[in-house]
């Protein structure tokens, strides 16, 4: 590390230079043929996205730090795709419908606030530090909210749901913190 720079991480972080993968079950196969983007729930008219539309989404860049729950964060990561808030000139929630579930290939999921969500560092993003992103890793689109622990970001995003009511994803039924704020250290309930 250069001589007078310090590296801001949450309480009970350590620095890991590489990016660590880390996921329940396989890693899904990808066919853009096949492959959409869903929005649907609370909306006033579902929304589907194939690839190739999704693609043609204008692209944002976020450089912004990843805190995993297990401890290590990776700093300084630059992201490439598209805004949540670009996606979100598409979509018109129904009023009242605050929470979003993001659904992933395979059955994995987790909910965080749509006024969480519309911060400008939240992006689905689809490269990472310049080359397009490893299966491993969420090819080919995954989810990444900054400000909070990696669960959150959903890898091999597929779709988002507009609730009324805020419900439990994936690891939020399983103990995590529902909102997982690294810097209020929210790990577990
Ligand atoms: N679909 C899916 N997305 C997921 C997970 C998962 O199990 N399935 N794990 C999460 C967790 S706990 C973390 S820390 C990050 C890790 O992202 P990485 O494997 O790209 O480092 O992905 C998140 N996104
Ligand atoms: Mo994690």
């Amino acid at each position: 590390m250069a001589a007078g720079s310090r590296e801001a991480v949450p309480p009970g972080q350590y620095v890991t230079r590489d990016f660590p993968v880390l996921h329940v079950g396989g890693i899904p196969r990808f066919d853009p043929q096949r492959w959409a983007f869903s929005i649907f729930g609370e909306v006033e008219e579902p929304v589907q996205l194939t690839y190739q539309e999704f693609m043609a989404l204008p692209t944002v860049r976020v450089v912004a730090d990843f805190h995993c729950v297990t401890t290590w964060s990776a700093m300084g990561i630059a992201w490439e795709g598209v805004a949540f808030t670009e996606v979100m000139k598409r979509v018109r929630p129904k009023p009242g419908a605050r929470f979003v579930m993001l659904h992933s290939e395979g059955g994995y999921s987790t909910n965080v606030p749509l006024d969480v969500l519309l911060d400008e560092d939240v992006l689905f993003a689809y490269r990472r530090d310049g080359h397009d992103l490893e299966p491993e890793h969420g090819w080919p689109l995954r989810l990444v909210v900054p400000k909070r622990y990696g669960w959150k970001s959903a890898k091999w995003v597929r779709g988002l749901e507009f609730m009324l009511k805020d419900r439990p994803g994936f690891w939020e039924q399983r103990g995590y913190n529902n909102s997982a704020d690294p810097w209020q250290e929210e790990r577990y309930w």
